[in-house]
């Protein structure tokens, strides 16, 4: 039976002190816009489990879904996103940078990156920031659907050869476009 397919929207948190009790969690972590939602909907087989949408900055919380066997997936806001009132903007880097590091249930990171723009410098520094935690990182080529068979190849083996250390690191190139 597919783990995903029958995940659950379970709650959304603003603040570290209101986060669930769960037993363990992965969280889709990337800029804005760059497909994080969209990857959950996908994996699930669910149209609006996460809010999708054509403009950056749609997630603005944390989003917790319950997996059949009682773990989660967790969906959070993206960064690099200019567009929104620095007061609102300082608030969600320091919600996610709390969260990744204090998170002790968060067991590795789905890092997504759109496939035409990927290793972006915050991505980057994301991989460097996490890998001091010693846990798994996969990263998951976005919107693959925009680039040709030859583009695909030649990005997920640039992405492969990326020299960022760890062996944790696993890749692969991923579709979720709602066509
Ligand atoms: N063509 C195509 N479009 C995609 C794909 N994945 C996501 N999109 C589109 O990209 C846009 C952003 O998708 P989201 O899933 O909302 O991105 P996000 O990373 O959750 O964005 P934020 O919550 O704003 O950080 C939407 O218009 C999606 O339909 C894909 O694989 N192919
Ligand atoms: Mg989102």
């Amino acid at each position: 039976m597919n783990l995903f397919q029958n995940a659950k929207f379970f709650t959304t948190v603003n603040h570290l002190k209101d986060l669930p009790d769960t037993p363990a969690e992965i969280a889709f972590v990337g800029r804005s816009n760059a497909g994080k939602s969209s990857a959950i909907n996908t994996l699930t087989n669910h149209v609006r489990l996460a809010y999708v949408s054509k403009t950056p900055g749609r997630t603005q919380h944390i989003n917790f879904f319950e997996l059949e066997n009682g773990n989660f997936m967790v969906d959070l806001p993206g960064y690099g996103y200019a567009q929104v009132p620095e007061a609102i903007r300082a608030h969600w880097v320091k919600l996610l940078g709390d969260y990744l590091q204090q998170r002790r249930q968060l067991i590795g990171l789905i890092l997504i990156m759109d496939s035409r723009h990927p290793l972006k410098a915050l991505d980057i520094q994301m991989l460097d920031f996490f890998h001091i935690t010693g846990r798994p990182v996969h990263i998951l080529l976005s919107k693959a659907d925009k680039l040709s068979k030859n583009d695909q190849i030649k990005t997920l083996a640039a992405v492969k050869n990326h020299s960022n250390p760890t062996p944790s690191v696993k890749k692969s190139a991923f579709n979720c476009s709602p066509a």
